[in-house]
């Protein structure tokens, strides 16, 4: 048994012979960013893979979420889940606006449409739900909400890549889906994101506001920003994206070993797959019960102990976090249900080389203690 350390994702790269031709264009043609070449080829290249009609390559998936905001000009409360990576949150406060915390569903994890409604005053100007680890959040009944009120919807699917529901894209829903291309993610460029819009006038906003503002080289007529994708950044991209099928289908076969490996242990439960979905299977969240010995601390110790670096993704709650915890939405009262998965995740190692020895040395340490 091997005994180098199993991190919770090992990023996907491409052949390098695969991205030297890449490197030497740059080199040859000198243009580094600034919507160059490859980032016109890769915008066209997921706008296709993806399915989706309108996308904006960004520098990360954080600046992607700010310039959304800005982009719709949401100015007040914005309704979201604490159950995330703090980016979410930090982009809402950091445009100016107040997280507004509600509770998420005990299935999903995802935002919980029922507690929607109640979250709304006067002051709300837009909703923000994360399609958690991949699993789409329940579009039809959060957009009836947010249509109630007319209210934009805007997805953080920073974990969704390739994620489709019965009508496609799962991006394709709300006013507009984020996507994060971090290193630690389904597909990557390194860093980098993306927003996916419904139209090609938001699009040019969208596209404006990453760029300082900037409509011609003597023309500002908006305050923007620096959220450009590099040309090496989208270069990556483009040798990466032809690997992708074969990237998740071994991802999709880890999730399989796992599924039924971790069936008969009593205590740890896995999230449910929904055949009307297709997965990207970009974590592999479990949820350590009373009934198994260890507390989903001492798991995570135990594996950690053994070479396993799993996750604990999300705990804390963002709400948790000193610059929120004291917003009367972050009551745990308010939020039951984050609040105990919180203290029960583990997110287990799954990456797509991920070897049938190396999912069993994770599966064992956890029958071992069980
Ligand atoms: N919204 C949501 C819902 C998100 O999850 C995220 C990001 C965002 C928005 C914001 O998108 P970005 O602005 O990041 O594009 C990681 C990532 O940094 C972050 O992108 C991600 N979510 C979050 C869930 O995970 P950390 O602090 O847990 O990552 P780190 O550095 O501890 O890496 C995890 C493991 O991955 C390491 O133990 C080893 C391995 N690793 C990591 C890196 C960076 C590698 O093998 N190679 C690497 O280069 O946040």
């Amino acid at each position: 048994m091997s005994n180098s350390p199993i991190y919770v994702t090992k990023p996907e790269l491409p052949p390098l012979d695969e991205f030297i031709p890449f490197l030497e264009s740059i080199w040859d043609s000198k243009i580094l960013t600034n919507g160059g070449p490859f980032h016109k080829q890769l915008e066209d290249a997921l706008s296709e893979y993806l399915g989706v009609k309108h996308i904006a390559l960004f520098a990360n998936g954080s600046i992607a979420l700010m310039t959304a905001l800005k982009a719709l000009g949401v100015k007040g409360e914005v309704i979201t889940t604490p159950y995330t990576f703090v980016a979410t949150t930090h982009a809402i406060d950091w445009c100016g606006c107040t997280p507004v915390f509600v509770d998420i569903d005990p299935v999903s994890l995802n935002m919980d449409p029922a507690k929607l409604d109640a979250a709304i005053g006067k002051q709300t100007a837009a909703i923000m739900p994360v399609h958690c680890y991949g699993v789409p959040c329940d579009i039809e009944a959060i957009q009836k909400v947010a249509d109630d009120h007319g209210l934009p919807v805007i997805y953080d699917a920073a974990h969704a890549f390739a994620v489709e529901d019965k009508e496609g894209s799962i991006l394709q829903h709300g006013d507009m889906s984020i996507l994060s291309f971090h290193a630690t993610k389904v597909f990557n460029t390194f860093e980098g994101g993306a927003i996916v819009c419904n139209d090609a006038d938001t699009l040019e906003r969208i596209n404006r506001i990453k760029n300082h503002g900037f409509v011609d080289q003597t023309t500002v007529d908006q305050i923007g920003t620096n959220g450009k994708m590099s040309e090496i950044a989208a270069a990556f991209g483009l040798a990466l994206l032809p690997h992708m099928d074969a990237a998740l289908a071994s991802r999709k076969a880890g999730d399989t070993v796992y599924r039924n490996g971790l069936l008969q242990v009593s205590g740890i439960k896995c999230m449910p797959l929904a055949n009307t979905v297709t997965h990207n299977y970009s974590y592999f969240p479990v949820i350590v019960e009373g009934k198994y010995p260890l507390t989903r601390d001492q798991l995570y110790q135990v594996l950690c102990d053994a070479g396993v670096h799993a996750r604990r993704y999300f705990y804390p709650l963002t709400s948790e976090f000193p610059m929120y915890v004291d917003r009367p939405s972050s009551a745990p009262l308010n939020l039951p249900v984050a609040t105990k998965v919180s203290g029960q995740i583990i997110c287990l190692p799954l990456f797509s080389d991920m070897t049938n020895e190396q999912l069993f040395q994770v599966i064992n340490i956890i029958r071992d203690n069980a």
